[in-house]
C-alpha cells in the first residue's frame, strides 16, 4: 500500500480508476456466473473476493489517498465489492439447491432392493425333526424323559437283557469308555436310547408313557446311511392291560402325523433282547405307494422299489426288563419302540446322503428355513 500523500492524484492510481474498477467487477461477476459447482465457486470467491483479489488490493489503495479523494474512491470500490459479494451469495444459493436436488435423486433409497444383511442362522434339521417326532407323542399324552450319553454298561446292556456274549457288546459296535472294576459297571457311549427305558421305570411308578429323543453312538463308519453319531427317539409304555395292538395304534398315529394321513404300516418279525415279541416297523412308501414294485419302468429311489420303508424297531417289553427295573410283571405289561431320527429326516425331506447332515455346511441347513 502506498503511503499517504497530499499531492496524490487519485486518477493516476490505476486500480482505482472507474474503468478499472468496472472491469474488475465485470470480470468477477462473469467468473461467478460461470462457476458450475460449489468447488469452482469457492475458487472464484478466493480469486475475486479474497484478501489478495484485485478489488481487495484496490481497496487498500484508498487509505493512501488524500482524505478528499477517499470518499468517492471508497464508494466506487465498495459498490463493486458489494455487487461481487451479493452475486457470490446468490450463486452459492443456486448451486446448493442444485446439489441438494441432485443428492435427493442420487442417494434415494430403493426399498424394493433385496437386502444384504448378514443372514440369520437356522436350527439343524435333525433338531427340528426330532422335536416334531417328539411333539406327535407329546400330543398323545406322552412325557419326555432323558438319560446320559455316557452310560453305565448295566443300563445300556445288562438291564436290557443283553447277555454277556451278545455281539452288540463287542468292540465292533460299542465305544467303551471304562472297563468294569471292583464290581462297578463299566462305562460306554450309549449305543441306543433304550437305557432311558430303565431310567424312566426306576424314576417313576407305572403307568409310564414316555418318549426319549437323544444322541447315540456306534463304531459305524460314516457313509450315506450310517453315522457313528446318530439320533433315536425311544418310546415306552408300561400300564395295565397293554397289548401290541396299542403299539400298532401309536406307530400309525406317528406315521400319519409325520408323513401322511392315509399311509399304511406293517410289522415284520425281528429280534431284540429287551422285547418279546419284537418287530421291525415299516411304513408304506409315501412316494410310490407300492406302485414301483415289480415295475422296472417306474423305479422308486425312496424305497428302492420295495414299496415299504423301515423306520425302526419295536416290541412288547420283555418281562425280564420290567423285573430288572422293579416293575410288577403280574400286574403290568408294556411295549417300546426306537425310531431313527436321521432316517426320518431322510424320508421326510428327501435327504439322500447322511454326510450332508454331519458336515455342517450352512447351505444344507438353511435350505430348511428358519424353523424354531
Ligand atoms: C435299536 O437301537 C433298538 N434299541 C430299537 C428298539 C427300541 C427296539 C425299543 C425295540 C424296542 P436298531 O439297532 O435297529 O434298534 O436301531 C434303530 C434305528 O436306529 C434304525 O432303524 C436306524 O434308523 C437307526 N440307526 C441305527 N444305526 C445307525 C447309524 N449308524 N446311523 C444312523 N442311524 C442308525
Amino acid at each position: 500500500m502506498s503511503a499517504p500523500n497530499s499531492s496524490y492524484d487519485p486518477v493516476e492510481v490505476t486500480p482505482l480508476q472507474p474503468d478499472e474498477v468496472a472491469r474488475m467487477r465485470e470480470e468477477a461477476l462473469a467468473a461467478i456466473a460461470a462457476a458450475d459447482s460449489l468447488e469452482k465457486l469457492k475458487e472464484v470467491r478466493i480469486a475475486h473476493a479474497g484478501d489478495r483479489s484485485p478489488l481487495a488490493l484496490a481497496n487498500r489503495e484508498i487509505g493512501a489517498l488524500p482524505p478528499s479523494a477517499r470518499a468517492e474512491a471508497g464508494k466506487r470500490v465498495g459498490g463493486a465489492r458489494r455487487d461481487v459479494a451479493e452475486a457470490l451469495k446468490e450463486r452459492q444459493t443456486v448451486l446448493e439447491e442444485e446439489r441438494d436436488n441432485r443428492v435427493l435423486v442420487e442417494e434415494a433409497v430403493d426399498v424394493t432392493l433385496p437386502w444384504d444383511r448378514v443372514p440369520r442362522g437356522a436350527r439343524h434339521p435333525l433338531t427340528t425333526v426330532a422335536e416334531r417326532m417328539t411333539d406327535i407323542f407329546v400330543g398323545m399324552g406322552f412325557e419326555v424323559a432323558e438319560g446320559p450319553e455316557t452310560e453305565a454298561e448295566w443300563f445300556n446292556f445288562d438291564a436290557l437283557n443283553f447277555l454277556p456274549d451278545h455281539p452288540a457288546r463287542t468292540m465292533q459296535d460299542t465305544f467303551f469308555l471304562e472297563a468294569p472294576s471292583g464290581g462297578e459297571s463299566g462305562l460306554v457311549l450309549r449305543t441306543h436310547t433304550s437305557p432311558v427305558q430303565i431310567r424312566a421305570l426306576l424314576d417313576r411308578e407305572p403307568p409310564v408313557y414316555v418318549v426319549a429323543p437323544g444322541k447315540t453312538f456306534r463304531t459305524d463308519e460314516l457313509d450315506a446311511t450310517h453315522s457313528p453319531v446318530f439320533h433315536q427317539l425311544e418310546g415306552l409304555v408300561v400300564d395295565e392291560g397293554i397289548t401290541m395292538a396299542h403299539l400298532r395304534g401309536a406307530i400309525d398315529a406317528f406315521v400319519h402325523g409325520m408323513f401322511g394321513a392315509d399311509l399304511r404300516t406293517r410289522f415284520r418279525p425281528s429280534y431284540f433282547p429287551f422285547t418279546e415279541p419284537s418287530a421291525e416297523v415299516d411304513m408304506e412308501c409315501f412316494v410310490c405307494r407300492g406302485a414301483s414294485v415289480g415295475d422296472p419302468d417306474a423305479p422308486c429311489r425312496t424305497c428302492g422299489s420295495e414299496g415299504w420303508i423301515e423306520i425302526g424297531g419295536c416290541g412288547v417289553v420283555n418281562p425280564r426288563v420290567l423285573t430288572a427295573a422293579g416293575v410288577d410283571t403280574g400286574r403290568y405289561s408294556g411295549w417300546a419302540f426306537g425310531l431313527g431320527v436321521e432316517r426320518t429326516l431322510m424320508f421326510a425331506h428327501g435327504v439322500e446322503d447322511m454326510h450332508d447332515m454331519v458336515e455342517g455346511d450352512i447351505r444344507f441347513t438353511s435350505a430348511f428355513g428358519m424353523e424354531i
